[in-house]
């Protein structure tokens, strides 16, 4: 498979018949480029944003970081000191469903904690 049509596959490009790559291919009979008649929507990513408050200990932040986005001590701490500094930082990049529930779960964790630590879903 060329760097071309995994760059596509990887990213939900529809192929090109008519670009001379695709074509070749296509003719030579060793890669399928059959496509359903209902195009199947490829999947879009979500990022789960953290965001900064006054009150949550830094400690924790970097626990709930370790826990839920299976960040090293070192990521999470580097996190933590950006999302401190800057306001907000991208814990992570998922599916639609899994960014939803992994941002549900560290709002209902934190809450559980009595801590103000919120995250946010946004189109990647
Ligand atoms: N600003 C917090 C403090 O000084 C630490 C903190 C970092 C809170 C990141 C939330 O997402 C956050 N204790």
């Amino acid at each position: 498979m060329t760097e071309k049509i995994k760059y596509e596959e990887e990213h939900g490009v529809e192929h090109n018949k008519e670009h001379p790559e695709d074509h070749r291919l296509e003719q030579s009979g060793t890669h399928a480029l059959v496509r359903p008649e209902n195009k199947t929507k490829t999947p879009s990513f979500y990022k789960v944003i953290l965001l900064n408050d006054d009150f949550t200990p830094r400690e924790y932040v970097v626990l709930v970081l370790q826990k839920f986005f299976k960040k090293t001590d070192q990521e999470a701490t580097h996190l933590m000191l950006q999302v401190h500094h800057k306001g907000m930082g991208v814990a992570g990049i998922f599916t639609c469903e899994i960014a939803e529930t992994k941002s549900y779960q560290v709002n209902e964790y934190s809450k559980k904690h009595k801590y103000p630590l919120k995250c946010v879903v946004e189109a990647a």
